[in-house]
């Protein structure tokens, strides 16, 4: 399945690798997107195939829906599982409480519904992601394309008020085109460098008109397994 794997991918496997021994038989699965979240859904795959596990996967987007089909793992609907016993997801940013940004590949809230419907969520990442304060990677935000415009300069209006180095806020794009979620929705990254209080961040956010969700993850997450290029893996 690996062949020969450049460091970064490797920190990813073996992290997701690690990660599916979390999994029982007989569990409800929240499958997360991204580049390490896919060998997870491959390694699960592997164990659906050739170790005869069953378990009822919940994907956080189309792209991991397709992917979780391919390699055979039964594939249902959040609303058919209603409650998970465990999400795994990547993530673009972790801190040292576990607080995390996500939404780089655009599936924040898929990602947040599934991982907060979860009794356990755990995030598998390479060692790049490990940070001492959250905002180096741009925050998206996830907002309903009608008055995006308005919207935006709302939040950048709200930006001064709160704890943050940068201000930038740009509409993430798709060649000359929005990029649109699976939801239809639009997004809007912000680049702060630096979120002294996350939680007042998200909360005030989250309470725009327009807006959907962040990608601020606090709280959710119960442990970060962490993957090297060398082959070692960490828990946090
Ligand atoms: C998802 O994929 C996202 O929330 C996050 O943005 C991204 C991480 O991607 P990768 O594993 O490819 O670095 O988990």
């Amino acid at each position: 399945m690996t062949g020969e794997l450049s460091p970064i991918d490797k920190a990813k496997f073996v992290a997701a690798k690690r990660s599916v021994d979390y999994i029982e038989d007989g569990m409800r699965v929240g499958l997360g997107t991204g580049s390490t979240a896919a060998w997870m859904v491959r390694c699960l795959g592997e164990m659906v195939r050739e170790d005869g596990l069953r378990i009822k996967g919940v994907p956080t987007s189309t792209r991991t829906a397709e992917l979780a089909r391919e390699v055979g793992i039964e594939v249902i609907s959040l609303d058919e599982a209603k409650w998970l016993d465990l999400t795994i997801d990547g993530a673009d940013e972790f801190d040292a409480n576990l607080n995390l940004i996500k939404g780089g590949g655009g599936a924040l809230l898929q990602e947040k519904i599934v991982a907060t419907a979860s009794d356990q969520m755990i995030v598998i990442a390479d060692i790049g992601k490990e940070v001492e304060h959250l905002g180096a990677f741009p925050l998206p935000v996830e907002v309903i394309p009608f008055g995006w415009q308005s919207t935006k300069s709302l939040i950048e209006e709200l930006l001064i008020n709160m704890d943050v180095l940068g201000r930038d806020a740009t509409l993430r794009t798709n060649g000359d085109r929005p990029f649109v979620t699976d939801e239809g929705n639009y997004i809007i990254d912000l680049h702060l460098s630096r979120i002294g209080h996350p939680h007042r961040l998200s909360m005030a956010l989250n309470q725009m008109p327009g807006v959907v969700e962040n990608g601020l993850f606090l709280d959710i997450c119960d442990v970060v397994i962490l993957g090297f290029g060398d082959g070692r893996v960490e828990t946090r």
